[in-house]
């Protein structure tokens, strides 16, 4: 596991090239999808590691308010997963930009991150919400995502930890070299 420590002269961020369901922090962000129902890439990952808990946790919610709409979070078990809490968020399929998704997947990082401070959550991993089978392009989506989580903890003190957990190797790259101009 390859590690880039502390961006924006902050200790608090880090980059990591890992699988997300083996990272042990308070909380692993999912890239989830409106039904909450579990899916491929790193949601499927996800349920598929942390067992049926998460999954009864999301058909609940689902009963509750039907699902999840994009840019917005919910909070479940982890299950069997390192992590206390997955934190489940719809980052928005790619459309060409001119249809909100950058707006959208903001709102995934800072309503992760809010769940996360209303939790009593002290250390948060992010995947690259969006950057798989739902097309954002990966330069523009990890400029966005870092971009947001610096507005986010400029006001807040609460939140010690923010991963950001690259799998594959390109998003790994792109998270880096922005990393590097930052520091
Ligand atoms: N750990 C960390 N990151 C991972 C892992 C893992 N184990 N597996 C994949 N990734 P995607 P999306 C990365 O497609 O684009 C699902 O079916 C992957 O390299 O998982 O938001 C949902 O149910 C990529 O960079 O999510 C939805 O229907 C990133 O995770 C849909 O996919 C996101 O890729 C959501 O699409």
């Amino acid at each position: 596991m390859s590690k880039e420590m502390g961006i924006f002269g902050s200790k608090r961020v880090e980059i990591w090239q890992e699988d997300i369901t083996k990272v042990a922090v308070d909380a692993i962000v999912n890239a989830a999808n409106k039904s909450l129902l579990g899916g491929g890439g790193v949601d499927g990952a996800i349920h598929k590691a942390g067992g049926s808990a998460i999954l009864e946790e999301c058909v609940k919610i689902r009963q509750k308010q039907g699902g999840c709409e994009t840019g917005e979070a919910v909070i479940t078990t982890g299950g069997n997963l390192p992590a206390k809490y997955v934190i489940h968020t719809v980052g928005p399929v790619w459309h060409g930009g001119k249809q909100g998704e950058s707006e959208k997947l903001r709102n995934c990082y800072s309503n992760s991150l809010k769940l996360a401070q209303e939790n009593g959550i002290e250390s948060i991993a992010f995947p690259n919400i969006s950057t798989g089978v739902y097309g954002y392009p990966k330069e523009e989506a990890a400029r966005l995502a870092i971009d947001e989580i610096r507005r986010f903890l400029q006001n807040e003190d609460r939140i010690k930890k923010v991963l950001f957990v690259c799998y594959d190797r390109e998003n790994y790259q792109i998270y880096s070299r922005l990393a590097e101009k930052l520091r």
